[in-house]
């Protein structure tokens, strides 16, 4: 691991407030950066806004402000957006600093000097909104091929980037060197567009007569910057001038030296062209080292559509952090969808991931441990005494995570990380159910009760340390009710990953409870805050899974069968692969479901509640081994469980993740 680490977010723009998209980004970022100073390494974790170009003049225009007063204003937004959401970034870089555009001016008059800088007319097509050039060959039917509106003619003289000269560089390097472009899929794009189009050169300026609001060419007042080349030089110049002090670098350009190359641009895919393809130009034609790496992620859309302001369904993230808070937030984006593919927000996966990973696992297990402490030892951690398999299981498990967490955040797998890491939790929660702590204490078997204590928290400080890159403050409430009196500022990851850093005697404190389940998702009176308000004043019962379960009574005057009759009926989980309307039916739904071994054709009569699109993806229960039946003409082979009461029907679905084919019993 590089004792220096520098990563970058994309630069924003100001035409409007952030959103999840732009949150998703940054906590991926600022989740690195915190892992590596956890290490001691000199940190650069750069954002920013872009301020420039024709999208910010026109949201100025609209709102009758110049476009510097326009970015004056927004810029807030993003930054009161990072304080809420606990990011750490060390500089927030605005292209209107007169410390960029003085960059951004150096390096044209050097690409200029070198001849890397033609005046041409340009003759063509020009999409307004994303001001782009396309060629006659690529526009549609009039239209821009990328975001549809129409396309104009235009005849003007400009400034071009003569990128095409680095075509074959631009090919040699990402074949060489595999991580520069990632994930794979994304890289064998960016490869397959390099290999079978010729690549054009950029046109780097726009005349002011047409857009004033950009950085003024040096060598030709009558011009500004095109937007994205000014943006760009956002990652080099920032070192310059925002970059954290670093030993024997204090002038500009041995600041420069000492920061750059960036370890990780990380982007979203709608990006990566300007990224992989003009930026790498313009770094091997001014004759600058490459960064590391450049890494795409996915999109995300809601519940199954594409966010737009116009649909009215753009999650903020403000509202999801004021009612839960930002480590729920921060742990949902990064453990829902893996880096690299595209995800879905619902409000029912976070309540979900909420209500059992954070709840239930985390939160449980902490409240459960403290109150044993208290109840069983006075509130002082016990000594271990001698070990048996199950502590040795635990050791284990958590001796391994370090590397596992080190393989997967450079590889930027932030899913695999915490699903790993919360096989440390399970496993210290099924310790709980094992070991019984509550009956050794009832056979006064304190040696081992102490023992089991002993393991469930130094359990916990592990885990405190280990989420620390993700739930920054989470790990600290953790850290704090065990009774540990450390920061995680002062503290490097490598002494106290090693099993046996919690001190028997350390004595635990009242903590605030970790996550109080959602229990109305939706509401305000569903949120965690509302909940733990709730929670506090009365009395929580933490202990219930202690208690041997009660069994009920048999329920008079119901018809019973035994478990054998129970037994033949053979209930499966299912995942929703396909779904359509039954023609001519308001009510049936044709279902191709996947029960592990085959895809079943299920026909169900839900169709007045659900329609297809709500059902796609959906894990549900199917009776399997149901007589196929013709409904409409339609064969139906098995059955979909669901309730129904007056007009309200809901399908069956599970708690939690659930691999099609499992057996319900
Ligand atoms: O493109 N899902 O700025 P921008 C995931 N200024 N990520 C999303 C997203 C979504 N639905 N929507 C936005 C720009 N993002 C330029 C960048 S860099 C030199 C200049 C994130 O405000 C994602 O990181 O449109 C994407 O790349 C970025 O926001 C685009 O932000």
């Amino acid at each position: 691991m590089p004792d220096k680490f520098y990563v970058t977010t994309p630069i924003y723009y100001v035409n409007d407030v952030p959103h999840i998209g732009h949150a998703y980004t940054t906590i991926a970022a600022d989740t690195l950066a915190r892992y590596h100073r956890l290490f001691g390494h000199a940190v650069f974790f750069l954002t920013g806004t872009d301020e420039h170009g024709q999208k910010v003049e026109k949201a100025a225009l609209d709102r009758s402000l110049s476009p510097k007063a326009h970015a004056d204003g927004m810029v807030d937004n993003f930054k009161r957006l990072w304080k809420k959401l606990d990011i750490t970034n060390d500089a927030f870089i605005r292209t209107t600093d007169s410390e960029h555009v003085a960059v951004v001016q150096e390096l044209l008059q050097q690409l200029y000097d070198k001849g890397q800088i033609e005046r041409r007319t340009y003759n063509g097509w020009y999409c307004t909104p994303d001001e782009r050039f396309w060629t006659e060959k690529e526009i549609v039917e009039g239209k821009c091929p990328d975001c549809g509106r129409p396309v104009e003619q235009i005849s003007e003289d400009n400034y071009f980037f003569l990128m095409s000269r680095y075509q074959s560089q631009l090919i040699a390097h990402i074949e060489k060197d595999p991580g520069y472009i990632r994930p794979e899929s994304r890289r064998n794009e960016v490869l397959g567009f390099l290999k079978t189009q010729a690549l054009g050169d950029l046109c780097i300026t726009r005349p002011k007569s047409r857009l004033a609001w950009g950085i003024e060419i040096p060598f030709d007042r009558q011009f500004v910057t095109y937007v994205w080349f000014d943006a760009l030089v956002n990652y080099l110049s920032a070192t310059r001038y925002l970059s954290p002090p670093a030993e024997g670098a204090s002038d500009p350009s041995a600041r420069q030296r000492f920061w750059w190359p960036a370890d990780h641009h990380l982007v979203g895919k709608d990006i990566l062209t300007t990224h992989s393809v003009y930026w790498t130009a313009m770094l091997m034609a001014l004759g600058l080292p490459l960064p590391r790496n450049i890494f795409a992620h996915g999109w995300w859309t809601r519940e199954g559509r594409k966010m737009s302001k116009s649909l009215g369904n753009v999650i903020d993230p403000n509202e999801v952090v004021d009612a839960y808070g930002a480590d729920a937030f921060r742990y949902f984006v990064l453990r829902e969808v893996t880096f690299g593919l595209d995800g879905d927000y619902s409000h029912e996966a976070f309540v979900t991931r909420f209500n059992t990973e954070l709840a239930n696992d985390l939160g449980n297990l902490l409240s459960r441990v403290l109150t044993m402490v208290r109840n069983y030892f006075s509130g002082a951690f016990p000594a271990p005494s001698s070990e048996q398999q199950s502590d040795r299981e635990l050791r284990d498990i958590a001796a391994g995570l370090p590397r596992m967490i080190a393989g997967h955040l450079s590889a930027l797998a932030f899913s695999r990380y915490l699903q790993d890491l919360w096989t440390l939790v399970s496993r210290a929660n099924r310790y709980v159910e094992e070991n019984a702590p509550w009956t050794l204490a009832k056979n006064k078997e304190m040696d081992r009760l102490g023992s089991v204590l002993y393991h469930l928290g130094e359990c916990l400080r592990l885990i405190g340390l280990f989420i620390a890159p993700v739930m920054p403050a989470t790990a600290q409430t953790i850290w704090d009710s065990l009774g540990i009196e450390k920061k995680f500022a002062d503290v490097h990851f490598t002494a106290e990953a090693a099993w046996g850093g919690l001190q028997p005697g350390t004595t635990v404190r009242s903590g605030v409870q970790l996550f109080p389940r959602i229990e109305k998702p939706g509401g305000s009176q569903g949120s965690s805050r509302a909940n733990a308000d709730k929670q506090k004043k009365g009395k929580v019962n933490m202990e219930k899974t202690e208690t041997a379960a009660q069994i009920p009574p048999a329920a008079a005057g119901m018809d019973l069968i035994g478990i054998d009759e129970f037994a033949k009926v053979d209930l499966r989980v299912g995942k929703i692969t396909a779904a359509e309307r039954v023609e001519k039916s308001d009510k049936l739904v044709r279902l191709q479901v996947d029960i592990g071994t085959e895809t079943r054709q299920v026909v169900a009569g839900i169709g007045k509640s659900y329609g297809p699109e709500d059902l796609m993806g959906k894990t549900v229960v199917i009776v399997a081994n149901l007589k196929p039946a013709k409904l409409m003409g339609v064969e139906s082979q098995g059955m979909l469980l669901a309730a129904s009461s007056g007009d309200a029907l809901a399908v069956a679905t599970f708690e939690r993740e659930m691999k099609p084919g499992a057996k319900v019993k």
